[in-house]
């Protein structure tokens, strides 16, 4: 368990956060709340794992980007999650593309879109970001530049990824509508969903954020969602917070969602009424497709405080911290079961 007298102790961390404190109250922003953090948070139950992993980080007073590269690489290896990283399940075609970012507290990122046979995009975000002028990098030349980085090359699809394109193949229905979280989808497969966003407050008051997915099943080849896109899926503004989101990309995209998270909490919203608003926009825009599909927001700013909402039941999010490694948080919503 970690040990709070311990990271008390880290003068250099505490120093920091004294310096946080004074510019944020320069600048009219919260200042951390040290009872609040190190904290990191991930959207949907699978996000327990990931959290923990990225904790071993964090506790021993780690950058939170770092944790979190750390930590949603554990359901972008694991086998049975078919809806991020390794066991992805394909496009149309038969093709598992992956698409991820990843931002730290300098407002410095890395993404990678469509990246083919290549299991940790997150990572490869990761050097487009440490090791690159750019923020962006797609298909071959993603795969090609992780190559050249010495990550070995490997055949994603699994056996099971195949036999559930085979059998979607016999209709290929091109409906790209995001399982809702209904009540059948609950009792069944554990990880039927989604995309993994990760957001943390290191020990330095420092945000972090990285999401990571398969994207939508049975996509259209070279289809990217919201999850690579720096604003869409994933933002950090380390004055204010940081927020991701789940479900369809394109609606999140439509709305600059994670950035018009990160603004409404700049304009005083705590996390869950900016994530509200944000799915309200959605709404707005768009009700009768608002009914049909899932969107989730995560947010956390800078004192620590989190919250989330999402256009349907069954959003979930996954909280760590030094009193509890595996709370997981029902996401408030705007509809059930469709209504
Ligand atoms: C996408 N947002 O590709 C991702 C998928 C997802 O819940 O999050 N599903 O649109």
């Amino acid at each position: 368990m970690y040990n709070r007298r311990k990271f008390l102790k880290l003068s250099a961390a505490t120093a920091s956060v004294a310096a946080i404190s004074r510019s944020a109250i320069a600048k009219n922003i919260s200042a951390p709340d040290e009872n609040k953090f190190p904290i990191v948070i991930s959207t949907w139950d699978f996000g327990v794992p990931a959290n923990k992993a990225a904790w071993k980080v964090l506790e021993k007073g780690g950058r939170a980007v770092d944790a979190v590269e750390a930590g949603v690489r554990i359901p972008e290896a694991d086998m049975h999650n078919h809806t991020v990283g390794r066991a992805g399940y394909p496009d149309r075609d038969g093709f598992v593309t992956l698409d991820a970012c990843i931002m730290d507290e300098n407002g410095n990122c890395g993404a990678v879109g469509a990246m083919q046979d290549i299991a940790h995009p997150i990572s490869v975000a990761r050097l487009v970001m440490d090791k690159t002028p750019h923020v962006m990098l797609v298909g071959d030349g993603a795969r090609q530049f992780a190559i050249e980085q010495g990550i070995k090359p490997e055949k994603l699809l699994t056996e099971e990824s195949k036999a559930a394109w085979k059998k979607w193949l016999k209709k290929a229905e091109y409906s790209p509508v995001m399982n809702i979280e209904n009540k059948q989808a609950r009792q069944g497969s554990k990880y039927n969903h989604d995309t993994i966003g990760m957001l943390a407050l290191d020990a330095k008051g420092n945000i972090g954020g990285a999401c990571t997915t398969s994207g939508m099943a049975f996509k259209m080849h070279g289809r990217v969602g919201d999850s690579p896109i720096i604003g869409a899926g994933l933002y950090i503004d380390n004055e204010v917070g940081g927020a991701t989101s789940t479900g369809v990309g394109e609606e999140v995209i439509r709305n600059v969602g994670s950035f018009l998270v990160v603004e409404l909490m700049r304009q005083g919203l705590s996390p869950e009424d900016a994530c509200k608003e944000a799915v309200a926009r959605i709404i707005k825009k768009k009700p009768e497709i608002a009914k049909q599909i899932q969107v989730g927001f995560l947010a956390i700013n800078k004192k620590g405080e989190y919250g989330a909402y999402a256009l349907q039941d069954g959003f979930s999010f996954a909280v760590c911290d030094q009193n509890k490694q595996d709370l997981i948080i029902p996401g408030k919503y705007f509809y059930k079961d469709g209504k």
